[in-house]
């Protein structure tokens, strides 16, 4: 499996999150990506190869105008007030406020564009995050170009994000772009499939009223965990989009005798769109050593996620998203790819 990855990323390095009540040092760092990298020459995945650039307009099928302006100018409009520490918003658009209305103050804007305090804008933010967008991209280009599948190893991650808001790390939506850049170069449908322990908030809140798109979620109930204000099973898409909505929320604890099953159901609804491709936003945070979450699968269940992938028989994109267990996570994040290629070789026999 060939798969794509750029350097920039490692100009994003959020120093703090709010977690627990306390600044501390964020749990998505630039090492993630790098034992990831790691694994796939140890395995011999196949070829890597560096991100092509796109245009704006790539960005633009996803994300507003606005939205994309205020990531572009943010940190020289922080900085510029003579702040040197990571911009953090601290007030938001809850109900009974505007959200019609982006403020002019770079602290009213951070708010404006952000669901929470988890996406911290750095000097090289920008850059890092617009070369994880194009990484998508290259991917979705190499699968439009006849490869079965792809691996885009984006950093930052991107399910969180919408149209116009930041947060859980994530500001530009990686799988949404790849999907709309399918969908702009002659795909009728395409299936996203998030199996990020979290769950994927920002692409279910693009494509929720679409019926081109199916978006399929398995993650932590969101009544007991992160991003708890999106997620639950009876969100099932509107108007045009009805029907073409599934959330699994799971439970604490969730191994894979349980997580199989869902995977077994969102695999059914995948069959049933019948889509000309799939992208697979791929969070490794459902491991028994997250230390941020809590379902309990093991290293050897990733091969058998992405062996259910490959009996799709799609062509497919697997998009990088979470998992903290940052020394496992190259074991556990290439584990769905080889398993994935295994069972994709028995199949073409
Ligand atoms: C892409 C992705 O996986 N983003 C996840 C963002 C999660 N941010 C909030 C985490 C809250 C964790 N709360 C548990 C605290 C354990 N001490
Ligand atoms: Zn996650």
């Amino acid at each position: 499996m060939i798969t794509i990855y750029g350097e920039r990323h490692r100009l994003h390095h959020g120093r703090s999150e709010l977690i627990d009540g306390e600044l501390k040092p964020c749990f998505e760092t630039p090492r993630r990506v790098d034992i990831v990298h790691e694994r796939l020459r140890q395995v011999g995945l196949g070829e890597v190869i560096a991100p092509s650039r796109f245009g704006i307009d790539a960005l633009n099928r996803v994300h507003s105008d606005a939205y994309l302006d205020f990531l572009q100018t943010a940190w020289q409009e922080w900085s510029a007030l003579g702040r040197t520490h990571d911009a953090l918003p601290t007030i938001w658009p809850a109900r009974g406020l505007r959200r019609d209305r982006a403020p002019l103050s770079i602290d009213g804007k951070l708010g404006f564009y952000a669901m929470d305090a988890g996406a911290p804008i750095t000097s090289g933010t920008w850059d890092a995050i617009e070369e994880s967008a194009h990484v998508a991209l290259t991917g979705a280009q190499c699968v439009s170009r006849g490869e079965r599948a792809a691996f885009a190893l984006c950093r930052p991650p991107g399910h969180h994000a919408g149209r116009d808001v930041m947060g859980g790390y994530c500001y530009l939506n990686n799988a949404a772009i790849a999907a709309e850049h399918w969908l702009a170069h002659g795909a009728r449908r395409v299936a996203i499939l998030d199996v990020d322990y979290h769950h994927g908030n920002g692409t279910q809140s693009i494509f929720y009223e679409r019926d081109d798109v199916l978006f399929v979620s398995l993650h932590a109930d969101p009544s007991i965990d992160y991003p708890y204000l999106l997620g639950y099973a009876e969100e099932t898409g509107r108007g045009a989009g009805q029907g073409f909505n599934f959330n699994y929320p799971l439970p604490w604890g969730t191994d894979w005798s349980t997580y199989a099953v869902a995977l077994a159901h969102a695999g059914e609804q995948i069959e049933q769109f019948a889509p000309d491709a799939l992208v697979v936003s791929l969070g490794v945070d459902t491991f028994e050593g997250d230390p941020i979450s809590q379902f309990r699968l093991t290293s050897k269940d990733y091969p058998r996620i992405g062996a259910a992938i490959a009996q799709f028989g799609l062509p497919t994109l697997f998009v990088m998203e979470g998992g903290y267990a940052v020394e496992e996570i190259g074991l556990n994040a290439v584990g769905v790819l080889t398993g994935f290629e295994a069972h994709t070789q028995v199949a073409a026999r």
